[in-house]
């Protein structure tokens, strides 16, 4: 990977610094993505599954997907990708970090710092009352009852057609505007509003750089692309950027 010295500088000197993570990012810890070869929406169609009317139509296979998907989530690790931004949270003075994922992995690598932009496959609510269950609470029926109401539990994440919880679309609009550097990860920026976050940055004067296996819209205005997988394109980043910092006079 070779990384210029006028992008290693600003990456070097960066005050306000973003992260917008997709599911490529958890891809190398065997976590399916939706949209490449082997996605998850190769085989069902997101108009199926992830929408709330599929959900009131078909409470029974929506929620076994999603049991399946948590399932998937428990067993598998962060890997040196989500670990890499970690390390970034404690370089830079102000650090945010922005996931479409809603597989828990970030904050299990020990991301603090973290707006949820599509919800997390462990929060679940009920329709009727509002009460709220954890994933593990819910594992061992479906259509999932609420105990208190009977009412219908679905989970507390973000489908087609509804809005993204405001308090974290807050925080990473924010983020994205004050941005120096928006480092974009494993995601095909087709979906909205996330995808439209490297640009605000890009329209304030923030460097965009995109880490992916393949060209995405973002890579078309992208200061920079590392084409390869996270894990280690990520970990290099890192590691010159803490290099060039020792290098620098106290
Ligand atoms: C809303 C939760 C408004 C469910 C998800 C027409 C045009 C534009 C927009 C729209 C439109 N029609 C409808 C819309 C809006 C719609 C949208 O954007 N649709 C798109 C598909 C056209 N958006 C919405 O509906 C949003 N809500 O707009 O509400 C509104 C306004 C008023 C009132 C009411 C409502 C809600 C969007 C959230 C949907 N929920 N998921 C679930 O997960 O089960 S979206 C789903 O896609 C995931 O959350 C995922 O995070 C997200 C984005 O996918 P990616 O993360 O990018 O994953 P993908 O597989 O696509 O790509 C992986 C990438 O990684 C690839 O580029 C690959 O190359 C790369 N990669 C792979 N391996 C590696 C790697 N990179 C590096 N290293 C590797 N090893
Ligand atoms: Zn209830």
């Amino acid at each position: 990977m070779i990384l210029e010295d006028d992008v290693l500088h600003s990456l070097c000197s960066a005050g306000n610094v973003v992260a917008l993570t997709g599911a490529g990012i958890s891809a190398e810890s065997g976590v399916p993505t939706f949209r490449g070869a082997d996605g998850l929406w190769s085989k069902l169609k997101p108009e199926e599954l992830a929408n709330f009317d599929a959900f009131l139509r078909n409470p029974e296979l929506v929620s076994e997907w999603y049991k399946h998907r948590r399932e998937v989530t428990r067993v598998v690790k962060p890997n040196a990708a989500h670990y890499a931004l970690v390390e970034m949270e404690k370089i830079y003075p102000h650090f945010t970090l922005i996931t479409q994922n809603i597989d828990n992995l970030h904050r299990r690598a020990g991301s603090v710092n973290v707006a949820e932009l599509h919800g997390n496959i462990e929060r679940n609510y009920c329709l009727g009352c509002g009460k709220r269950y954890d994933g593990k609470d819910l594992d061992d029926n479906s259509p999932f009852r609420c105990s208190k109401c009977g009412g219908l539990i679905r989970p507390d994440i973000v489908w087609f057609g509804e809005m993204l919880p405001l308090d974290q679309w807050e925080i990473a609009e924010k983020a994205s505007e004050n941005a120096d550097v928006m480092y974009v990860i494993g995601t095909s920026a087709v979906v909205y509003p996330a995808a439209q976050l490297p640009m605000a940055v890009k329209r304030n004067g923030g460097a965009v750089i995109e880490v992916n296996i393949e060209e995405t819209p973002v890579t078309e205005f992208a200061d920079a692309s590392f084409h390869g997988p996270a894990s280690e394109i990520l970990t290099q980043i890192v590691e010159k950027i803490k290099e060039k910092i020792s290098e620098e006079p106290k």
